[in-house]
């Protein structure tokens, strides 16, 4: 049982002890049972206390039961619910740490509640696609008052406990900090309210709310404009306005059939697949969790253009001093101007305050000498991406830096494991692969070389947790995990536009399936002469690797992007909406013509098929070469880097919900399609892809 129960001086404490963070599990719940079973068989007992062990008193339903027959095991959260409000003796909830979700939601059905302050309380359900489904939304509106109950359930964001200590959701708050402080505070409550009856219920309260109509309805308007692929938060209006509305059984059966309609929606299953994501991205299992860490203390950027300045502002925003170095005093100004006007900037959107301001700048120094970054416990270099420069580079921090520190490079597709070689520390090389810009995006590639040691990586990994990045780990390929797959998913693009599509037709479909950007959009952003020369690289490479000429033929044009006012659209001084341009769509025609290719009209779904599916395919490759640890990862990768919607989960997750001998049907049409040579193998899927659907199995 995950839940123990002692009882001391008439009073039972029913603890939950369902570590980490006291989730309720079926188990836990029976543990629960037993604990009321027990304290109400006991005449001794006058009064329950219930809490949780640890920082949290339940952080909610024991999310990896959804969709199992264990979540609606009876009993169920409900059943565990009633069964306290419906007590003859008084139950006090103990709340220290986090009372989240069902957490929550056993908390109101407790007859008292009595917290510590700094206690984070949330109904933060709707972050996972469905709403309470306990009665959260019939009884928060019923202490906290409806308009605070609505912005805490279709928000989800926690509250902490002192905000809410003049509501009716806490009959006491107690000093101190922790679960004793917690649980002591409600024992000597629990002995002052032992014999007081009537018992209160929730449950019982009036919801007086005046003009409800007006309220949901503008309410209704602001969750419909910000939330439109999300069905949750509308449901969550909708049970609230239920909670005035109907009487509290009815509105319990509204909310329920709420929850049971949200919890299969495929938003809900890819956003619960998001969470766990992003939790099991940061382990890896040949490095144990207690792997002795580096500390870092201070940290050494090489280059101050864009990548290298934004780098250094991740370490200055966690608190790490951090010295740029450029070769050049003119080049080190230049960026470091940058990085001070990026703080200016959002200052003045009053996202930063002039301390922090004041703080963060004073953590940045710029230096020209080597032998001023010498001490520095990690250094990154953020030069240009081409072997010779990062060789020359490396080979200087070999000989500076001191003994321990770790040699990180930003390189976005280049091998790492040449790049420990230029050094005689190859253990102490490791990749860390920012995302522009640096200090906006949460993805942290971080590559692992053949010879990386484990406590750089667990230390690299801990960094990115400090830097409030999701590190995922990445093997040594051309392109790691990402960018090998764009690749894959550009190629498409470009034939995409021979076979009859322009780029604004591309652009569309795509950002109406969820992107925040299209492919020729985010080719203008980020500069169409950096995939140019990648490109070149790769002709060299791999000549049997057919791309579209038509985005070197744009590069030729001089159309790199808004860089230049101009790419695949053009772009007014200033302004980044995108113009179609007659130029470009003549260009892309006459490709056609020049290859014979028979232009045609391209359905949306079709375009998103050919560009997910290439990212998929390629994404099973990468597993199966152990590039990446797991599918999630690849996921973590495309929903903290490149844009992709998370109410659709990743490549990987999207391929899944839609089926993998589906997928696997559908590149068979493609590789049969009427440009299918020039794209060699792009339609035969991976072994491992192949593998799973043959055996009707999911990459999750
Ligand atoms: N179920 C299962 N595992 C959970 C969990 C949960 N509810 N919450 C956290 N974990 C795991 C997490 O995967 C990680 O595992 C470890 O705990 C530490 O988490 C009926 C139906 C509580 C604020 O949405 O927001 O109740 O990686 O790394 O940063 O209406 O976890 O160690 O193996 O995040 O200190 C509603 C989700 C559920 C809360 C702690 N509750 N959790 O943050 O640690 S639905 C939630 C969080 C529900 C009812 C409905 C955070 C946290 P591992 P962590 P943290």
């Amino acid at each position: 049982m995950t839940a123990t129960t002692r009882v001391n001086d008439g009073i039972a404490v029913i603890t939950v002890d369902n570590p980490p963070v006291n989730s309720m599990s079926l188990a836990a719940r029976q543990g629960i049972v037993a604990g009321m079973e027990q304290a109400l068989a006991d005449a001794s007992v006058k009064a329950i206390v219930l809490t949780g062990r640890g920082k949290s008193f339940c952080a909610g339903a024991e999310i990896k039961e959804f969709n199992t027959p264990a979540a609606f095991a009876e009993p169920s959260l409900a059943t565990v619910i009633d069964l306290i409000e419906n007590s003859s003796k008084p139950v006090v909830a103990a709340i220290n740490g986090t009372a989240m979700g069902g957490g929550l939601e056993l908390a109101l059905g407790c007859h008292y509640r009595v917290a510590i302050a700094g206690a984070s309380i949330a109904l933060p359900e709707v972050k996972l696609g469905i709403l309470p489904g306990a009665g959260g939304t019939q009884r928060l509106p019923r202490v906290v008052g409806v308009e605070l109950a609505l912005n805490m359930i279709v928000s989800g964001t926690p509250v902490p406990s002192q905000m809410l200590a003049k509501t009716a959701l806490f009959d006491r708050m107690v000093d101190g900090a922790g679960a004793d402080a917690a649980v002591d505070g409600a024992i000597a409550f629990a002995k002052e309210i032992a014999e007081k009856r009537p018992l209160p219920k929730v449950r019982d309260i009036k919801v007086d709310f005046p003009l409800h109509e007006a309220f949901f309805a503008f309410a209704r308007n602001t969750v419909n404009a910000v939330a439109k692929n999300y069905p949750a938060p509308k449901k969550c209006v909708d049970a609230v306005e239920a909670a005035v509305t109907k009487r509290f059984d009815d509105g319990m059966a509204f909310e329920r059939a709420c929850f049971i309609e949200l919890v299969s929606t495929p938003e809900s299953k890819a956003l619960r697949h998001a969470f766990f994501g992003e939790r099991a991205a940061s382990k890896i299992p040949d490095v144990p969790e207690d792997t002795p860490t580096r500390a870092i203390r201070s940290a050494a950027v090489i280059g101050a253009g864009t990548m290298g300045g934004g780098i250094a502002m991740n370490f200055a925003n966690a608190g790490i001093p951090v010295k740029v170095l450029e070769l050049k005093q003119e080049a080190l100004d230049k960026g470091l101007g940058t990085v001070r006007k990026n703080y200016e900037n959002t200052m003045k959107k009053g996202k930063l305050t002039q301390e922090k301001f004041d703080q963060r700048v004073g953590l940045i120094s710029g230096t020209t000498d080597y032998a001023d970054i010498a001490d520095a416990d990690i250094v990154v270099e953020a030069v240009f991406e081409e072997m010779g420069v990062k060789e020359a580079v490396f080979k200087k921090l070999d000989e500076v830096m001191k003994p321990g520190a770790i040699l990180a490079s930003n390189t976005s597709t280049l091998d790492v494991d040449k790049i420990a070689e230029f050094t005689k520390r190859p253990q102490d090389v490791i990749g860390t692969h920012f995302f522009s810009p640096a200090n906006v995006m949460k993805l942290l590639e971080i590559v692992r070389g053949e010879k990386t040691g484990k406590d750089v990586l667990a230390t690299t990994m801990g960094l990115s947790k400090k830097l409030k990045k999701t590190g995922v780990v990445s093997g040594v390929c051309d392109g790691f995990i990402g960018n090998r797959m764009i690749e894959q998913y550009s190629r498409q693009a470009g034939f995409l536009l021979e076979e009859g599509a322009l780029p604004e037709q591309v652009d569309r479909a795509v950002e109406k399936f969820g992107f925040a950007m299209g492919p020729f959009r985010m080719g203008d952003l980020a500069g169409n002469d950096i995939g140019y020369a990648i490109r070149k690289r790769r002709y060299v490479e791999k000549p049997d690797m057919v791309y579209s000429r038509t985005a070197d033929l744009l590069v030729e044009m001089g159309r790199h992007g808004q860089k230049t006012g101009a790419g695949w659209y053009d772009y007014k001084p200033g302004n980044r909406a995108a113009i179609p341009n007659e130029q470009v769509d003549a260009m892309i025609v006459d490709e056609s013509k020049r290859l014979g290719i028979e232009r045609r009209k391209i359905s949306d779904e079709e375009i998103v098929q050919r560009l997910v599916f290439a990212l998929a395919n390629e994404g099973a490759q990468i597993l199966d070469e152990g590039i990446a640890q797991r599918a999630s990862d690849i996921d973590m990768v495309y929903l903290t880097g490149y844009g992709f919607p998370i109410y659709r989960g990743g490549p990987m997750c999207y391929a899944d919900t839609v089926g993998l001998q589906k997928v696997v049907a559908t590149m068979a049409k493609f590789a049969k399609g009427p440009n299918a040579e020039r794209q060699g193998k792009a339609w035969v899927p991976a072994p491992l892809l192949q593998k799973l659907a043959t055996e009707g199995k999911s990459f999750s």
